[in-house]
């Protein structure tokens, strides 16, 4: 009976699967950490509509903004077991997990935004991301973040001026080791619990670009942010690996397809609205400060790599190739 019963069961499936040729559609979703009036969040929104129009609605993508599907590293374990398929990640939290990713964590390892995407187009670029896709976290594309440098309630001109300074940071060694080697207490912690740390002087500051800067209200309770750029991190639209690889060789070059060109249009938005963030922050009464000579900044960032690269000797050769990069 039972036998009989699961043939027409079989039956039935295979004729479904002939039949109906969405059998394979597949829905994802994807999470972000940013809200409207964020590039990445259009971003993401555009790459939704690609990836639908060129996978002929065989690959549906549900994009979750404003972080509801978890903090950003809870995020990236899901993606990388699989329980949420993708995500716009910053490379920073990739660190702890992917050893290679922390190159980008380095304080001043890039000269500059182009800089970091020539490192990220060559060989140590393709290590990174194939360290990643090993770890189940695959970059289909890389994002501008811009620079991102320190704002609190004091102008920031010289490595001094963090000394004692609480400063939130994101989740990394790397950037715990850069606020102490100023003399400043590190203090890591969840993006969306940075407003309210810094409103109830949990943190004395925290450093970012300038659109996340705005778009979280972290400019209504600070007073100064003072242009350190210090870090120069890119972010990815990252998949889980085992689900794209499950695509077929025609899916995934269009869903590769609508990253790069999401991602483009990222940067477009980027280099407009990052322009504008900077000015609706001064417009709001934010003072930005230039800082003349970063030179000590980097000064005191030569025991962070130091220590880092006594720890961690496989990396030098990365850190010799993005250095060696025009
Ligand atoms: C933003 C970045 C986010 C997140 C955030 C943070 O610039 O886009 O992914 O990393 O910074 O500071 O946590």
């Amino acid at each position: 009976m039972f036998k009989r019963l699961s043939i027409i069961a079989a039956g039935v499936i295979t004729a479904l699967t002939l039949v109906n040729p969405l059998h394979a559609a597949e829905n994802w979703r994807a999470w972000n950490i940013h809200n409207d009036g964020h590039p990445n969040t259009a971003a993401m929104d555009r790459f939704s509509e690609l990836v639908e129009e060129a996978t002929g609605g065989e690959v549906k993508v549900e994009v979750f903004h404003g972080g509801v599907l978890g903090s950003q590293p809870d995020a990236l374990e899901q993606v990388r077991l699989g329980a949420i398929e993708l995500g716009n990640f910053n490379l920073g939290p990739i660190g702890p997990m992917v050893k290679e990713a922390n190159l980008v964590s380095l304080p001043f390892i890039f000269k500059s935004v182009p800089h970091m995407f020539r490192v990220l187009e060559g060989d140590a670029g393709t290590a990174i991301a194939d360290a990643m896709a090993e770890a189940g976290v695959k970059p289909l594309a890389w994002v501008d973040a811009g620079a991102r440098s320190f704002y609190s309630q004091k102008e920031i001109n010289t490595p001094e001026d963090v000394e004692g300074l609480k400063i939130r940071v994101m989740n990394n060694n790397l950037y715990t080791s850069m606020i102490s080697a100023m003399g400043g207490n590190p203090s890591p912690m969840a993006f969306a619990e940075v407003q309210q740390a810094l409103k109830t002087g949990v943190v004395d500051g925290a450093e970012n670009n300038f659109p996340s800067f705005k778009n979280v209200g972290h400019y209504e309770v600070t007073s100064h942010y003072s242009l350190s750029e210090h870090l120069i991190i890119p972010e990815c639209i990252c998949v889980n690996t085992a689900k794209f690889d499950g695509l077929s060789p025609e899916l995934q070059d269009a869903v590769r397809g609508a990253a790069e060109e999401a991602a483009l249009y990222q940067r477009e938005l980027w280099a407009v609205q990052s322009e504008q963030a900077r000015k609706d922050v001064e417009a709001a009464g934010i003072k930005v400060n230039e800082i003349a000579d970063k030179g000590p900044f980097q000064e005191a960032m030569v025991k962070v790599y130091d220590e880092y690269l006594a720890a961690n000797p496989d990396m030098k050769e990365l850190v010799e190739m993005a250095q060696a990069t025009e």
